[in-house]
């Protein structure tokens, strides 16, 4: 395990601040001379979710990790009973099951992707818009954007930075795909003012409650006509078919990180599909090798939505894999039929941008 540092081309900012650089942790697994490529979404502060980077480190040290050293596994998937008994902490979770599945599909020489059961061959690709400091800002932005073949605009908003901010969006580009994310930025006592949202013709809000809800933004969802989309509500398939019973939502953003792994990813996709609710797949700020795993989840049949997956060079100056991930004129990423992810992971690249290290190994070999 290792974390690298890489400062961001452009700031980001939320309803819950700003960032420059990214603090990454990345896995790699490795076993009977085979090599795995894991990325622990979690942030830099725990403000998007309860787990941060410092709170990962220490969970796979002590936990995740001796839960898998040295014990037989032949898939990925296998992971997640092996970690079931950590409560929470599903990036850094994640970040060890997918790793296990980035080294399956290599042993089996087969694409990522068709391993976890894809079909499409390209992916439509929308990009997430920070919170900028005005409005001209914002609009430039928006105008590269598009001008890049983007499918889908998703604006970031809080309290005060939402409706006028929307006018000028609107009025400038009627038609555009656009919605918006809160990331919980509103309370019960926002109602009325969340209903304003219905005049933009959004695709959707997303997350506009707490974190932890779902009940309220089933009562939200009764109340307008725009539809809602869960991120942050969302850690499980249970959830999510809590989500749909009560009519929390009528999209879901699916993060791999959030949700603890491929395999629970897969069954939230399942659920939804098996309810008609569309999914996208959600980014965090990821590498290359967060980013190409999320490549390889989007081509699943019921990601039928843009997703925040999009061009390497909108995030950094140099990604840590072989090719960049790029963007075609028309908004779509092509999917790879090389085995593994299709990416070539820059391991001396990795090497440069590292600021701490850790090794563990099996304290013995079982088969002794
Ligand atoms: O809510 O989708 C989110 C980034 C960090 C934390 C949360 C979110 C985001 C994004 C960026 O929206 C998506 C991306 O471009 O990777
Ligand atoms: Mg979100």
């Amino acid at each position: 395990m290792r974390e690298v540092q890489m400062p961001l081309v452009q700031f980001f900012e939320t309803s819950f601040g700003r960032i420059y650089n990214r603090r990454i942790l990345l896995i790699s697994v490795e076993g009977e001379g085979l090599r795995g490529w894991g990325e622990c979404v979690a942030g830099e502060d725990p403000f998007y979710s309860s787990e941060w980077i410092e709170s990962a480190w220490p969970t796979i040290t002590h936990y995740l990790a001796p839960a898998l050293l040295g014990k037989n596994v032949s898939q990925g998937w296998e992971a997640a009973a092996l970690l079931a008994k950590i409560r929470g902490h599903r990036m850094a979770k994640a970040a060890l099951e997918n790793a296990l599945w980035d080294a399956e599909a290599r042993e089996k020489q087969q694409p990522l992707w068709k391993l976890l059961g894809g079909t499409r061959c390209e992916i439509p690709c929308g990009v997430s818009i920070g919170i900028q400091d005005s409005h001209e800002q914002l609009l430039e932005k928006i105008t590269n954007e598009l001008a890049a073949g983007y499918r889908r605009i998703k604006l970031k908003v809080k309290p005060s930075w939402d409706v006028s901010v929307l006018e000028k969006v609107r009025s400038k580009w009627a038609n555009i795909t656009l919605s918006v994310d809160a990331n919980s930025a509103y309370t019960l006592d926002e109602f009325e003012h969340l209903r304003k949202f219905d005049q933009f013709n959004l695709l959707m809000i997303e997350q506009p409650l707490w974190n932890d809800d779902l009940y309220y933004h089933a009562r939200l969802q009764r109340e307008l006509r725009t539809s809602l989309c869960l991120d942050e509500s969302i850690e499980q398939a249970r959830d999510a078919a809590c989500a749909v019973e009560t009519g929390a939502c009528r999209i879901i953003n699916i993060k791999v990180g959030r949700v603890g792994g491929f395999s629970e990813a897969k069954k939230v996709h399942n659920v939804c599909q098996k309810n008609g609710v569309p999914v996208w797949c959600g980014g965090m700020l990821e590498s290359g090798i967060g980013r190409s795993h999320n490549i390889a989840l989007s081509t699943l049949e019921n990601f039928s939505l843009p997703g925040d997956v999009s061009a390497s060079k909108r995030y950094w100056k140099e990604d840590v894999i072989d090719p960049e991930v790029e963007v075609s004129p028309e908004g779509f990423i092509k999917v790879s039929n090389e085995p593994g992810t299709g990416y070539r992971v820059r391991e001396d690249l990795i090497e440069k941008l590292t600021v701490k290290k850790e090794e563990l190994r099996a304290t013995a070999d079982p088969a002794c």
